[in-house]
C-alpha cells in the first residue's frame, strides 16, 4: 500500500477536503470515533477479490474521508457515496443521505434490477480508459484469431498435418460491432485501423472514421446481412434482452462468427447452439452468461465451437478507475454537472 497521503492513482485529494476537520483512520483503515465524520464512502462489491484490491486504493485516494467496505457498513447515515458492484439488492435504498452511486462497471444492469433503487439518485457509469483498452485488446485478439484461423491450424497441429488454408484479406473481411458507445466504438476504429470492413450498429446515427455505421430498427438488418464476425458491446436494457437469437444470427451469413463481450442475456442460448450445431454459426466467443458463473452441466463448457472466458474480456483496474469517482465527487461538491449519468429510461 502506497503510504497514507500519496494517491496510488497519481490523484490529490486536497482539492475537496472537506470543511469539518477531516475523520483519521486507524492502521486498518476503519474510521477512528472522536472526530467529527468525514463524507463516507461505502465500497460495496458482491466479490470480495474486489473489496481487497479497492479499498486499499480508495483509503489511500480518499485519505481525508471514510471509506468502508460492505458489510462492515457501519451508521448507515454517514454514507453520502457508494462505489458498488452487483450489490445486495436493498441496500442502496437503506442509506439515508447517500448522493450519488458508482458502477464499477460499465454496464449498469445488476445495479438497475434492484427495485428499490433510489430514482432521485444519480447513478454513474463507469468511463475509464483501462476499461477501453482492455476491451479493445480482448476484440482484436479474438476477430485476429478467428480471421486467421488459429483453431483449425491448432487441430492441424495436433494431426501433424502441414495444411495451408485459403487466407483473407482483413479488407475482405466484414466485422459487426453492436453499440457504438465508449467500448464499441474505440474497438470499431481500432479494428478499422487492422484494415477490417468495419460496421457498426446503434440506436442513434453515429459518424466514425473508417466504419460504415447504420442505427435503429431500419439499419439492423442491413448491418446483421452483411456481417461475418458479429461483436456485440449493447448494454443489457429490456430492447436489447435476447436480441441474438434465431431469427437475428438467422440474418447472418453461413459460417459467420459470434464474439459476445455485453452480458449473457443478449443471447438466446438454445439459439446460438442450435446455430452452432447446424454449422450456421461457425464459432461463439462468450465472456459473459445468463448465469455466472457459468453452471457445471451447460453445454458451453463443452461444445467444440466455443470459446470461453470468465468474465474478463475487460477488468475496471482501481489505480485508473478511482478517476472518474473522485473527479464527479469533485464536481457535486464544485455545483458542476456530473459525467457518465445514466439515463434511467434508456436503461444505460
Ligand atoms: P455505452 O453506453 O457507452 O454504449 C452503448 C451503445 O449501445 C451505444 O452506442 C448505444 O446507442 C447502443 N445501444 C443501446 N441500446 C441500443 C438499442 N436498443 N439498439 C441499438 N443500439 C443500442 O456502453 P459501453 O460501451 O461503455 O459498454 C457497453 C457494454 O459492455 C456494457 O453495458 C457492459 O454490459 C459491457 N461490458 C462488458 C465487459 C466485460 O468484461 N465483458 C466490460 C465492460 C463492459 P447510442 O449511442 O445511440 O445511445
Ligand atoms: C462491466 C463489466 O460492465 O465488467 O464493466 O462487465
Amino acid at each position: 500500500m502506497a503510504k497514507k497521503g500519496t494517491v496510488t492513482s497519481g490523484f490529490s485529494a486536497t482539492p475537496w477536503t472537506h470543511s469539518g476537520e477531516p475523520g483519521t483512520h486507524d492502521r486498518t483503515g476503519h474510521e477512528q470515533r472522536g472526530h467529527r465524520k468525514p463524507m463516507t464512502l461505502l465500497f460495496a462489491s458482491s466479490d470480495s477479490e474486489d473489496t481487497e484490491t479497492w479499498v486499499p486504493v480508495l483509503r489511500d485516494t480518499l485519505s481525508d474521508r471514510g471509506v468502508r467496505a460492505y458489510p462492515d457498513i457501519g451508521p448507515e447515515e454517514d454514507i453520502e457515496y457508494a462505489l458498488v458492484w452487483k450489490p445486495e439488492p436493498g441496500l442502496l435504498a437503506r442509506l439515508p443521505n447517500l448522493k450519488v452511486i458508482f458502477s464499477m462497471g460499465a454496464g449498469v444492469d445488476a445495479v438497475l434490477k434492484d427495485e428499490t433503487l433510489p430514482s432521485h439518485i444519480p447513478l454513474i457509469r463507469m468511463v475509464d480508459d483501462s476499461l477501453t483498452e482492455g476491451m479493445t485488446e480482448y476484440v482484436v485478439l479474438h476477430t485476429l484469431r478467428i480471421h486467421r484461423q488459429a483453431e483449425a491450424y491448432r487441430q492441424q497441429q495436433a494431426q501433424q498435418l502441414w495444411n495451408p488454408l485459403p487466407e483473407r484479406l482483413g479488407r475482405e473481411r466484414p466485422v459487426g460491432v453492436m453499440g457504438l458507445g465508449v467500448l464499441g466504438s474505440d474497438a470499431a476504429a481500432m479494428l478499422s485501423r487492422l484494415r477490417f470492413d468495419v460496421a457498426g450498429w446503434s440506436r442513434s446515427p453515429k459518424t466514425i472514421e473508417g466504419v460504415t455505421c447504420f442505427d435503429g430498427d431500419d439499419g439492423f438488418d442491413t448491418f446483421l446481412r452483411r456481417t461475418e464476425i458479429l461483436i456485440n458491446l449493447l448494454p443489457l436494457t429490456p430492447a436489447t434482452t435476447g436480441l441474438i437469437n434465431a431469427e437475428t444470427l438467422g440474418k447472418m451469413p453461413r459460417g459467420a462468427h459470434l464474439i459476445n463481450v455485453a452480458r449473457g442475456l443478449h443471447v438466446v442460448d438454445e439459439d446460438l447452439l442450435a446455430a452452432l450445431d447446424d454449422g450456421h454459426i461457425a464459432s461463439a466467443t462468450l465472456d459473459v452468461f445468463g448465469t455466472e458463473p457459468l453452471p457445471a452441466d451447460h453445454r458451453y463448457w463443452s461444445h467444440p465451437s466455443v470459446t470461453m472466458t470468465p468474465h474478463v474480456a475487460s477488468v475496471t483496474h482501481a489505480r485508473t478507475a478511482i478517476k472518474t469517482v473522485i473527479e464527479n465527487i469533485r464536481r457535486l461538491e464544485a455545483g458542476e454537472p456530473l459525467q457518465n449519468v445514466v439515463d434511467r429510461n434508456r436503461g444505460y
